[in-house]
C-alpha cells in the first residue's frame, strides 16, 4: 500500500507519527477491517479510516500522553494513570478529531473503544476491535488461527474469545485489568449464553 496510498493525507501524517512496525500494523488493521466490513455489510471506507487511525497516539511517550490529556482536559481514570499506554485509545480518538479532521462519531467511537471494548458495541467498533487482534502482522497471541477463522464466521464469538484470551494474558502479567475490559467480557459472555439458549 506504500506506493499508491489509498488515504494519502492520513497515511503521510501517520508515517511521521508512528514507528515502522506500528505503521505496518495500522495498514494491516485497515485492510483486515475492510474485509470484515465486506463480510458483515458495514461501511468499508469507515472501517479503513478507523483502522488506519486507531493507534495514531500509540507512539507518543507515556509521560507525554498524560501531559496531553491534562492539556486537553481529557479525564484519566486510575487504571489509565497506572497503565498510561491505555490512554492511546482516548487520546487517539481526540487526535483523530482535532489533528486528522475526523468528524464522523462512529469512527472516533471505534478508536475510543479499540483496546478495552465496551458493552453493546456498534458493528464498526467490533470490526476494529477484532481486526486489531487478527491483522496479519500479529504473531504472538494464542488461538490466532482459530480466531482469524471465527472472525469471518461469527464476529461476536470472535470478540468474546479475544476478550477471554486477553483477560487470561493480563492475569498472568503485571498489567492491571481495566474494569471496562472485564465489563465488556461479561456483557458478551452473557449475550452469547442467551443466544445459545434461544436457538
Ligand atoms: O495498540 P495495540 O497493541 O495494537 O492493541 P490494543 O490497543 O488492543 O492494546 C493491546 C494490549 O492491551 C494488549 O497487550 C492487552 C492490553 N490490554 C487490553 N485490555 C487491557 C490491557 N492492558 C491492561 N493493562 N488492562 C486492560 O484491561
Ligand atoms: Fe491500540
Ligand atoms: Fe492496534
Amino acid at each position: 500500500m506504500a506506493k499508491d496510498e489509498v488515504f494519502p493525507n492520513y497515511q503521510k501524517k501517520l508515517k511521521k507519527e508512528l514507528d515502522a512496525d506500528r505503521y505496518e500494523h495500522t495498514i494491516g488493521v485497515a485492510y483486515t477491517a475492510a474485509a470484515l466490513a465486506m463480510r458483515y455489510g458495514a461501511n468499508i471506507q469507515q472501517a479503513q479510516v478507523a483502522g488506519l487511525l486507531h493507534d495514531c497516539a500509540k507512539c507518543i511517550p507515556n509521560q507525554k500522553k498524560i501531559a496531553l490529556c491534562q492539556k486537553y482536559n481529557i479525564k484519566m481514570r486510575e487504571v489509565e494513570l497506572e497503565n498510561p499506554f491505555l490512554l492511546h485509545a482516548k487520546l487517539g480518538a481526540f487526535l483523530a478529531m482535532h489533528k486528522y479532521g475526523i468528524t464522523d462519531k462512529e469512527i472516533t467511537s471505534a478508536i475510543l473503544s479499540h483496546t478495552t471494548g465496551r458493552p453493546n458495541m456498534s458493528l464498526l467498533e467490533k470490526i476494529i476491535f477484532v481486526a486489531d487482534y487478527i491483522e496479519p502482522q500479529r504473531k504472538k497471541q494464542p488461538n490466532l488461527k482459530e480466531i482469524r477463522k471465527l472472525a469471518f464466521i461469527d464476529l461476536d464469538r470472535a470478540l468474546l474469545q479475544i476478550l477471554e484470551d486477553t483477560l487470561t494474558f493480563l492475569s498472568a502479567s503485571a498489567g492491571n485489568i481495566d474494569p471496562m475490559t472485564e465489563k465488556t467480557y461479561l456483557y458478551y459472555k452473557n449475550l452469547l449464553k442467551d443466544k445459545k439458549q434461544d436457538s
